[in-house]
């Protein structure tokens, strides 16, 4: 009993001074980086995105990658050199689809038994600005009571951008791109860019003095346009009706 103490002793210990003794690692560790791949992306296809590595992998052991994106649905978007540890994306990827993956990659032997692993890899899909803002409606109506000191809110606009919320692309500006007619004044209305409200500017004497008025409101997220684009990122959106004593705004 003695002599196999000392052997398990010596086989689950490693003496590292005097005095001083460490768990024995059982268990190799796969280093598995965080991954990012970029979304939209272009042929040519399979493109390595990142590096699996086991310290000491012998030859004779393969890397292998599991999970929602590899074996399971949808498959094979991800894989992984079995000798190199390489991990590769094979196709164009949507980040408004997928925004992460998360799979599991072990080392096996040939039969397939589990050496290392498995370790948790997370692929985080990075996000473009190829969402348009959108208005739900095609066709907004406000109103507001003629007389209104200038100032007054009177709608306020709210477009839908389906990019990433915690960038830039879903952050939306908001401009008139168009008053009809443009009398008494070119500039009955103001809208915050930031926040979409719907501001009159035009004093209160000339509120009541039109009978129809239409604004065109132009939403965008990322860069600001030179111009307004077509139909697809702009949204029209109607008018301004005097109606008995108030005046109604469509949008
Ligand atoms: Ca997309
Ligand atoms: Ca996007
Ligand atoms: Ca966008």
């Amino acid at each position: 009993m003695l002599i196999w103490g000392l052997i398990y002793f010596l086989r689950h210990t490693e003496v590292v001074g005097l005095g001083q003794k460490l768990p024995y690692r059982s268990k190799r560790s796969l280093l598995v980086p965080p991954m990012i791949v970029t979304e939209n992306q272009r042929a040519p296809f399979p493109r390595i995105i990142g590096k699996v590595i086991s310290p000491e992998k012998p030859v004779n052991h393969i890397f292998r990658l599991k999970g929602p994106g590899a074996d399971q649905d949808p498959k094979g978007l991800f894989t992984i050199d079995i000798d190199t540890g390489d991990v590769s994306v094979s196709r164009s990827l949507d980040r408004e689809a997928i925004d992460s993956y998360q799979l599991e990659v072990s080392t096996t032997d040939f039969d397939g038994n589990v050496i290392e692993g498995p370790a948790i890899l997370v692929i985080t899909v990075i996000d473009q600005n190829d969402n348009r803002p959108i208005f739900k409606e095609s066709r907004y109506t406000g109103e507001v009571l003629e007389g209104s000191p200038t100032g007054t809110t009177v709608m306020t606009m709210t477009a839908f951008d389906a990019d990433d919320p915690g960038t830039d692309n879903a952050v939306l500006r908001y401009n008139i791109i168009r008053q009809s007619p443009d009398k008494p004044s070119p500039n009955m209305f103001y809208i915050d860019a930031e926040r979409g409200d719907i501001v009159t500017v035009i004093s209160p004497a000339l509120l009541d003095r039109e009978p129809k008025v239409q604004l065109m409101i132009h939403s965008y997220s990322g860069s600001i346009p030179s111009a307004p684009s077509g139909p697809a990122s702009s949204q029209t959106s109607p008018g301004f009706q005097h109606m008995s004593s108030r005046c109604v705004f469509f949008l």
